[in-house]
């Protein structure tokens, strides 16, 4: 486990490590390369081999409607999705309205 700094080499002596990510302070989504350089134990360095790793928001966002219980006949009225939201690091772009019809 290592909490891995931007630019900051971690050395192991084993094959894997893993990416510790603090709660409070993910990485941020989209495209984060890593690198490796590997040292054989005649001391001969390697060249780098890098990669992306893609960091995505994969929770979906929830939908809060909210519109006037009773409205009068004839009346306009407005609904109202601003307490939808979204966890998993993203946040709520689109609002899709739909009238479904008569509640039978
Ligand atoms: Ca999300």
């Amino acid at each position: 486990m290592a909490e891995f700094i931007i630019g900051t080499d971690i050395s192991t002596d084993v094959p894997t490590i893993e990416v510790t990510i603090n709660k409070d302070k993910p990485l941020p989504i989209g495209r984060q390369r890593f690198r490796l350089v590997v040292v054989d134990d005649s001391g001969n360095v390697s060249k780098a081999d890098e990669l992306i790793v893609i960091i995505a928001d994969q929770d979906a966002p929830t939908a809060v409607l909210g519109a006037p219980s009773v409205v009068a006949t004839g009346a306009s009225f407005g609904l109202d999705g601003s307490k939808s939201f979204d966890v998993g690091g993203g946040k709520v772009v689109k609002y899709v309205w739909t009238y479904v019809g008569p509640e039978r």
